[in-house]
C-alpha cells in the first residue's frame, strides 16, 4: 500500500510536470523554428576565370553584399558565397591561349576576383572555386543521384554550340552574321557569340519531363524570379520547345572537367558543374537542409535560362527544394555600347573603386542600376551623383549639425517637446512634421525595396529624406538664433537634435550599401556598434514621449568631411593608370 502510494504521488509529481515539460519542448520546438526561419542564404553566380572582373561582376557582387548585410542588420544568421566558375572549354581554351597550366591559370584569375572583392568591403563568408575537392564531391553525388533516378541516359547530341556561352542552342536560337573578315558565320540570337556545329555521344538529361512542374511552380510562386520581367520571361522561355539537354562532353574534346562518374571517357558540361557551387556551400552532399533551405540567387539576365530552367530541374529531378528567389538585374553598358574586349570599353571596377572610393562605387552601382533595363555607366555621372548625394546633402548635413559654431559642445543636444510638441503650437512648422513622417516611415519602405532588390528606390527615398531634412535646418536656421536667449537655444538645441536623429536613421539604413560611411557618420554621432541594428532604429523618440538614449551623449572624435568632393582631378589623375584597352572581358 504504502508502495502504491509512493507511486502514486511519482505519478502526481510528474502530471504537475507535465505542463512545464510540455511548455519547454514546445518552446524549443518554436525556437528551433525560429532559429531556421531567420537564417538566409544569398549567393552571386560564380564568374568564369578566363577574364579579369569587370564592372558588371562586381555590380552583382554588390547587390548580394547588401543583401547579405541587410540580413545581417535584421537580426539573421546569414551566408553569402561567391566564387568562380573553372571548368569548360573556355576556361580550357584560355589558358592554352595563355600558355599556362590550367589550375595555374584559373587560381590567378581567380585570385583577381577575391581581390577585387575583397578591396571593394564585398563581405562573403564563403569563396568557392569548382576546381575544389569539396565541389567534386558534391558533383559527383548530384549526378550519381540524377542517374540513379533515370533522369540521365546516354543519346547522342547533334545540335549548334557556343562555347562563350557555353551553351548548346536550337536552329531557331541562331541566326547568320559575319566575323570581323567578312566571314559567313552563325551566332547565338540573345548573345551575338559564335555558335559551332557539334554532333557527339554525350549523356542526356531528361528536361522536358519538367515542363509542367517548372511551370506549377512559377505559377505557385508568382515572387520566386524577380523583377516580374524575367518572371514572365521565363514562362515565355517555358512555352517553347523544351528539349532533352546534354550534360556532358566527350573527354577527348573537353579535359577540363569533372568526369562522368563511372564513364571517364566523358566530362560533365560545365554548367551542370558549376550550379551544384550553390548546394556545394550549403554543405551537400552532407547535412545542407539548414542553409538550401533559404537559398536565393542573385544573377544576371544573361545566365536567366541557365538559373530559372535547368537549374530548377535539376534540383526537382534530385528531389530538392528550389531557391527561394532567383532575381535578375540588366546589364551595364559604357556610353551607349555592350562592354567588350574589341570595342575596349571595359570598365575596371578596381580602378573605378580608386577613383571614387569604394563606397563611391558601391553607391553609384546601387543608386543607379535599375534591375528592370539596361543602365549607362560614366565616370562623369559617378561624380556628380556621388558629389550631389555623398558629399554635399549628406556630408554637408552632418557638417552643420556637428560644427563647433552651432554644437560648442558637441552632444547630442536635448529635444524640447515644447518647441516641437506633437500637435502644433510650438516653433516647429507644417513641412516639419512632414520631414518627421516622411523619415518615420522610411525604414518600412526602405525594406520594402532592399527585399525586393530595388536598392536604387530605396536610395531615392533615403535622399529625399535627407534632403528634406537640410530643407528643415535651413528653414529654421538655427546659427542665427541667440544661445543665450533660453528659449531660441531650445529650440536651437531641438533643431540638431531631431537633424542628427534623421542623421542616424539615415546612416543605419546606409550601411548595407556604403558601410564605411555609414560606420564614419555612426561613430561621429556617437552611435554604438550594437546600437546599429534594425531593432534599434527608433527614431525620435523624445517625440514619442520616450527617453532617448543619445540625448545629452558625447559626439563621437571628428574624423573630417563624411565624403570628399570629387573633382574632374580624381578622374584626370588616374588616367594615365586607366588601361581599359587591356582590361579583358568575356
Ligand atoms: O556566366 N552588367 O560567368 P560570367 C551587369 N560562370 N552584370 C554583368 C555584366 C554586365 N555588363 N556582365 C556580366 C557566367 N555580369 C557563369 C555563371 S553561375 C552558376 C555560373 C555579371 O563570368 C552578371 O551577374 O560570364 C552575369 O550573370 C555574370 O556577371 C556572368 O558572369
Amino acid at each position: 500500500m504504502r508502495h502504491f502510494i509512493g507511486l502514486r504521488r511519482e505519478h502526481r509529481q510528474l502530471l504537475s510536470l507535465l505542463p512545464a515539460l510540455f511548455k519547454h519542448a514546445l518552446r524549443r520546438r518554436s525556437t528551433q523554428l525560429c532559429r531556421d526561419d531567420r537564417s538566409y542564404y544569398i549567393t552571386t553566380p560564380i564568374f568564369y576565370v578566363n577574364a579579369s572582373p569587370h564592372l558588371g561582376h562586381l555590380y552583382s557582387a554588390v547587390i548580394a553584399d547588401c543583401l547579405h548585410r541587410y540580413k545581417l542588420l535584421q537580426g539573421f544568421k546569414s551566408q553569402f558565397a561567391t566564387g568562380t566558375d573553372e571548368h569548360g572549354l573556355k576556361i580550357q581554351q584560355a589558358a592554352e591561349a595563355a600558355g599556362k597550366d590550367p589550375l595555374t591559370f584559373c587560381t590567378d584569375v581567380s585570385e583577381r576576383f577575391r581581390h577585387l572583392f575583397s578591396s571593394c568591403n564585398i563581405s562573403y563568408t564563403d569563396y568557392i572555386r569548382t576546381t575544389q575537392q569539396r565541389h567534386r564531391q558534391a558533383v559527383e553525388h548530384f549526378w550519381s543521384v540524377l542517374w540513379n533516378k533515370g533522369l540521365i541516359y546516354k543519346g547522342s547530341y547533334e545540335g549548334w554550340y557556343s562555347t562563350q556561352d557555353e551553351s548548346f542552342l536550337t536552329p531557331l536560337q541562331v541566326s547568320d552574321a559575319l566575323d570581323s573578315s567578312g566571314k559567313e558565320i552563325k551566332v547565338s540570337l540573345e548573345s551575338g557569340h559564335k555558335v559551332e556545329w557539334m554532333k557527339e555521344e554525350n549523356y542526356m538529361f531528361r528536361l522536358s519531363a519538367f515542363r509542367s512542374q517548372l511551370l506549377d511552380w512559377l505559377r505557385g510562386n508568382p515572387h520566386a524570379v524577380q523583377p516580374e520581367r524575367f518572371q514572365q520571361a521565363v514562362l515565355q522561355l517555358l512555352q517553347e520547345d523544351l528539349p532533352d539537354l546534354s550534360v556532358s562532353r566527350q573527354r577527348n574534346r573537353l579535359q577540363w572537367g569533372i568526369p562522368v562518374p563511372g564513364d571517364p571517357e566523358q566530362t560533365i558540361y560545365v554548367w551542370l558543374d558549376a550550379l551544384v557551387n550553390y548546394l556545394t556551400v550549403a554543405g551537400y552532399p552532407h547535412e545542407h537542409d539548414q542553409w538550401w533551405r533559404v537559398a536565393h540567387h542573385v544573377i544576371g539576365k544573361d545566365i536567366l535560362k541557365f538559373h530559372a530552367v535547368y537549374w530548377p530541374a535539376f534540383l526537382l529531378g534530385a528531389g530538392l527544394p528550389l531557391p527561394k528567389t532567383i532575381y535578375v538585374h540588366s546589364h551595364w553598358t559604357v556610353e551607349g555600347k555592350k562592354m567588350s574586349k574589341s570595342v575596349g570599353n571595359v570598365v575596371d571596377p578596381l580602378e573605378c573603386s580608386q577613383m571614387f572610393t569604394t563606397d563611391g562605387m558601391r553607391y553609384f552601382l546601387l543608386r543607379q542600376g535599375v534591375p528592370d533595363s539596361d543602365c549607362d555607366y560614366t565616370d562623369n555621372k559617378v561624380m556628380k551623383l556621388l558629389n550631389a548625394e555623398l558629399a554635399d546633402s549628406l556630408g554637408g548635413l552632418l557638417n552643420r549639425c556637428t560644427a563647433p559654431a552651432l554644437n560648442p559642445a558637441q552632444v547630442y543636444p536635448c529635444f524640447c517637446p515644447q518647441s516641437f510638441p506633437r500637435e502644433q503650437g510650438g516653433r516647429a512648422v507644417e513641412e516639419d512634421y512632414h520631414m518627421l513622417e516622411a523619415v518615420k516611415s522610411l525604414p518600412a519602405v526602405v525594406e520594402k525595396h532592399y527585399e525586393s532588390m530595388h536598392m536604387y528606390k530605396a536610395l531615392e527615398a533615403i535622399s529625399a529624406c535627407v534632403r528634406q531634412t537640410n530643407g528643415f535646418v535651413q528653414r529654421h536656421t538655427p546659427w542665427k538664433l541667440d544661445q543665450r536667449d533660453s528659449k531660441d537655444k531650445r529650440w536651437q538645441d531641438t533643431i540638431v537634435h531631431v537633424s542628427l536623429e534623421c542623421l542616424r536613421i539615415y546612416g543605419t539604413l546606409l550601411q548595407p550599401i556604403i558601410p564605411e560611411t555609414s560606420n564614419k557618420l555612426l561613430s561621429r554621432l556617437g552611435v554604438q556598434p550594437e546600437e546599429r541594428s534594425w531593432a534599434a532604429l527608433n527614431f525620435l523618440s523624445r517625440y514619442q514621449g520616450l527617453d532617448c538614449p543619445f540625448e545629452g551623449r558625447a559626439l563621437g572624435v571628428d574624423s573630417g568631411v563624411l565624403f570628399t568632393r570629387l573633382g574632374t582631378q580624381n578622374v584626370d589623375k588616374e588616367k594615365p593608370k586607366k588601361t581599359k584597352k587591356s582590361a579583358n572581358s568575356k
